[in-house]
């Protein structure tokens, strides 16, 4: 079985749980412009402002991604929240703590703040898969595969500029295609898509802007064969989508209200959504991820892996987290060179002639870090801890 049917943090890392000598933590906030600007429904964004955390032991370095934003217009933390929270909580603890389990139990009293804690454990679990010289997937006990790529298309000022979008991404062999949608771009918009390309698995993604009110709005979603709409009400809702699930036909997916496997249970136990977008940096991690992907398999919920468009090193991990067999849908994860045009990792993400990705081999994330070019694209950078 390629999923994991245990407690994973258990079963990955309460074997080995001592943490390594650590002999120093940087963080490191680095800017990377977008190749074109990027537009959901609540904002606009020209670059990638990343949060990185630079664990070093010895020969080896372990790194990791917030996903965060430098701004709050998608999710309530920001890289200075997340910050904040990594040098004055997470990581004083992490090297005051015996183990790692000592840690995990700590950072679970830690409220909310899932995009900090994640971006600790993802340079954790990268520097101890290095240090055992495995690759993530192994060390989370997982099979590596052929990942099936998606992509996620902006909010666009044209119904025209939409329709070459959509079209440079099925000449590219992507086996999905997601459209933000808001108010005022929406039925239109996808039926534009819909009727020029009838056999494409086409989804919305409206990221939060509708309420309940505009539920027969949305039913006019319900004609164009959409595999699902993404969080089309509040940022924060449960409850509303289960009442709107009852009254549309097209399986909600949950994105931005789900940050545990708690959020995951009472979604899927209210009929809130029948798909669920799992972002590791958006729910703590990736064992939390796999702890929730775990849970949706045995309801029988699919669910996919999202992205925040990360720079490689995040789409490494969320690369990693697709070889868990309970990804059954294509995710976010599309080509590095559609964001950036110098990215901070090597090799870039590409699909291969059937739009598939492979997981980069080699121990921890497998992709090379390019420190020179984390230094190019540095705005700011803190030692938190140093031995
Ligand atoms: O809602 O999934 C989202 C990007 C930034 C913030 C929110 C979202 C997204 C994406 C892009 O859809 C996913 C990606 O290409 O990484
Ligand atoms: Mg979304």
């Amino acid at each position: 079985m390629k999923y994991l049917k245990k407690d994973n943090f258990q079963r990955v890392l309460g074997e080995a749980s001592e943490i390594p000598a650590i002999d120093l933590i940087e963080v490191i906030i680095v800017d990377l412009p977008f190749v074109s600007p990027f537009s959901i429904s609540s904002y606009t964004w020209t670059g990638k402002e990343a949060l990185l955390i630079k664990i070093k032991a010895g020969n080896y370095t372990g790194w990791g991604e917030c996903v965060a934003d430098p701004d709050p217009f998608y999710s309530p933390e920001t890289t200075v929240s997340s910050q904040y929270i990594i040098k004055e909580f997470l990581i004083p603890q992490l090297t005051a703590s015996k183990n790692l389990a000592e840690y995990i139990e700590y950072a679970g009293r830690v409220r909310g703040n899932m995009m900090a804690k994640a971006a600790v454990e993802n340079a954790l679990l990268d520097l101890t898969a290095k240090i055992k010289g495995v690759p993530l997937y192994d060390l989370l006990g997982l099979q590596p595969c052929r990942i099936m790529s998606g992509i996620s298309i902006g909010i666009k000022d044209s119904i025209g500029e939409l329709i070459s979008s959509v079209q440079e991404a099925v000449d590219l062999r992507y086996h999905r295609v997601k459209m933000k949608i808001k108010k005022g771009k929406d039925i239109e918009w996808v039926a534009a898509v819909r009727e020029k390309f009838p056999d494409l698995p086409l989804m919305a993604d409206a990221n939060g802007d509708y309420s309940l009110d505009d539920a027969e709005h949305l039913k006019k979603l319900d004609e164009f064969d959409l595999t699902m709409i993404e969080q089309p009400l509040s940022y924060s809702d449960i409850y509303f989508h289960s009442k709107l699930q009852k009254e549309i036909k097209t399986p909600l997916c949950l994105d931005e209200s789900i940050h545990s496997l708690e959020d995951a249970k009472s979604a899927i136990e209210l009929g809130s959504c029948r798909i669920i977008n799992i972002k590791q940096g958006r729910v703590g991690g990736m064992i939390e991820a796999l702890r929730i992907a775990d849970y949706a398999r045995s309801m029988g919920v699919p669910v996919w892996s999202g992205g925040m468009d990360e720079t490689g090193i995040g789409r490494a991990f969320n690369l990693h987290l697709q070889s868990s067999a309970a990804f059954t849908l294509p995710g976010d994860t599309s080509e590095t060179k559609r964001y950036f045009a110098e990215d901070i990792v090597s090799p870039p993400v590409e699909l291969d002639q059937d739009g598939y990705i492979d997981i980069p081999e080699g121990p921890g994330i497998g992709v090379a870090v390019l420190e020179e070019k984390v230094e190019k694209f540095e705005l700011r950078r803190e030692t938190i801890f140093s031995r």
